[in-house]
């Protein structure tokens, strides 16, 4: 009697897992070869966009507190790296899902039936992927239509492939002779390494490939352009100048952050798993709305038509855990917003501008603001260098005293409106005014450095402090249980970045408890209480213990 073996659903696992990786690796591959859309970051990046607010914001906080509690390297960039992983094992686990629910389907279908039905499978993955894609991709530098058969082309042989396996793993044993079962079940099993064997080598080869070639390609966190026509590297303004503070008597404790970020190490936010990176030949910023009339500027006449500002700003992101790392300061370079939109002749009723990115972020200001306070900018420099990819190339906003969630990067639209509306983080539950609190923090203490005043052996203690564009007029540590002492202040490089601050302690041995609270510019105590950074930014004191 014929008896037949078929595939079962923990079958189809298997065979979507040996399938699945190397679809995912050759993708990579493919991508950084030409330019065609990496499928799992488009999907996970439209999750984002179109998942509840409350949701995203619960992934974000989940995803800061797991890095800061296992202080897993830097913030920003492990949790650039978790989204990524969670990215492609979602497409993973999904294709593994439909290839299971194939194998459980395929009993049903006679033999000549399987191909079509893997086909089908693999559309039913593909199509969505695709229009997904289409709708969210910013990064591909083929065509939609190259994309789009792409993507089909590659689940479509995905899903052949789910067919082909199955009908080769579907033995009708002639005979009842445990012999020739044992025979075809060796060979069942061969070929299962076999298989196996052949796509564990498809994957670590396109993976690895991938890597190699992006290896080669300019890190994102770096300018986007680092030399200038003449083919001479451009070098950063802070490398042969000196800050407008230089020779302030307060010099910061051993240990203290710099007071002025590498560009290379500013802290990086946004919704994209691979950023934006704009061609300033392709690019230019329109300008609509309720004006007399739109028009159109390239990066070129706008650096051209407005004399340059500069200001250094310590930017941060309302994310920012208490004392966190999501929080930097460079020197901006730019126009003033004021100046530009005199330009853009608004109409009487235009009262907000907003402001629209590569990424389809958004974010409304008011033209009162813009008109009352002159630092306002677009600005297309930092550091002296054009703006790196990660970091907005060409052009971004600073909104002094504002988290980074009002403060667009790749901006690409600017219209004159003539009502208010939530900008992307705000419809997503954020602060509307996302007006940054006040924070101090304590960098080090640096016990290997003492200093000896008045034959007194002193422990430098030091940080920084901020609160937005309100100053700081005062900070004060306390050692334990002890009354508060002030800290001496360092002159900031500007009236919107952050304050060093330095206290040389007359410290006892032992373990101690140190907290420090600032107070800003218009007189306002730091909060106490302890706020996790949703939905208004965090709030706190920051205290540490250290053994002396
Ligand atoms: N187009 C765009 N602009 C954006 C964002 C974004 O996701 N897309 N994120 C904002 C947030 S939340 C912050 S904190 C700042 C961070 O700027 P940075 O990455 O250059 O430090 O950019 C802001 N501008
Ligand atoms: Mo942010």
């Amino acid at each position: 009697m014929d008896k037949i073996r078929k595939p079962t659903i923990w079958t189809g696992v298997l065979v979507g897992v040996c399938l699945t990786a190397p679809l995912i690796a050759v993708f990579y591959l493919v991508q950084q070869l030409v330019g065609t859309v990496f499928v799992p970051f488009d999907v996970f990046d439209w999750v984002g966009r179109v998942a509840p607010g409350g949701l995203v914001r619960f992934g974000i906080e989940t995803i800061v507190q797991i890095i800061t509690t296992l202080k897993i390297g830097n913030l920003d960039s492990a949790a650039k790296t978790a989204e990524q992983t969670m990215a492609i094992s979602g497409m993973f686990v999904t294709c593994v899902v439909v290839s299971a629910v194939l194998y459980g389907l395929l009993p049903r279908f006679k033999t000549s039936q399987v191909p079509l039905a893997g086909l089908v499978a693999g559309l039913i993955i593909g199509v969505p992927v695709m229009l997904i894609s289409a709708a969210v991709d910013i990064n591909s530098t083929q065509s939609e239509l190259v994309n789009a058969i792409w993507i089909l082309l590659g689940f479509m042989v995905w899903g052949l492939a789910l067919g082909w396996v199955y009908n080769r793993l579907t033995v009708s044993s002639v005979t009842t002779a445990s012999e020739s079962a044992m025979v075809e079940s060796i060979d069942r099993r061969n070929f299962l390494i076999r298989l196996g064997g052949a796509t564990a080598a498809i994957t670590l080869v396109g993976a690895g490939l991938g890597a190699a070639l992006r290896r080669t390609t300019a890190p994102s966190n770096e300018v986007a352009l680092n030399t200038d026509t003449s083919g001479a590297a451009l070098q950063p303004w802070s490398a042969t100048h000196k800050l407008p503070n230089d020779g302030d008597p307060v010099i910061p404790a051993a240990g203290t952050r710099p007071e002025l970020t590498p560009v290379g190490q500013h802290y990086r936010i946004d919704i994209n798993t691979i950023p934006p990176r704009i061609a300033e030949s392709e690019w230019k910023l329109s300008v609509g709305g309720l004006v007399d009339e739109p028009f159109e500027m390239t990066l070129a006449e706008l650096k051209s038509k407005y004399q340059p500002v500069d200001e250094f700003v310590t930017l941060a992101c309302i994310s920012n855990p208490l004392a966190g790392e999501l929080t930097s300061t460079t020197r901006w370079t730019g126009v003033k917003l004021k100046d530009f939109v005199a330009d853009m002749h608004l109409k009487s009723n235009a009262t907000h501008l907003k402001i629209t990115s590569a990424d389809n972020f958004d974010e409304f200001v008011d033209i009162e603001t813009i008109n009352k306070d002159e630092r306002v900018m677009l600005a297309y420099e930092w550091d002296g260098l054009p703006l790196a990819v990660d970091h907005g190339f060409p052009l971004r906003v600073y909104i002094p005293n504002h988290y980074g969630m009002k403060q667009p990067k790749w901006i690409t639209t600017i219209e004159a409106v003539d009502s208010w509306h939530e900008g992307w983080w705000v419809r997503r539950g954020w602060d509307k005014d996302a007006i940054m609190e006040a924070t101090s923090v304590i960098d080090t203490v640096a016990v290997n450095d003492t200093v000896t005043k008045d034959d007194k052996k002193l422990i430098p203690i030091g940080g920084i402090a901020h609160a937005g564009s309100r100053g700081i007029s005062k900070v004060e540590l306390k050692v334990d249980d002890a009354d508060w002492v002030e800290a001496e202040l360092r002159k900031p490089i500007s009236d919107v970045t952050w304050v060093i601050w330095r206290y040389d302690w007359p410290f006892s041995e032992g373990s101690h408890t140190f907290t420090v609270r600032c107070t800003d510019g218009e007189g306002t105590l730091q909060k106490e209480a302890n706020r996790t950074p949703g939905p208004g930014g965090a709030t706190g004191w920051h205290h540490i213990g250290q053994t002396v």
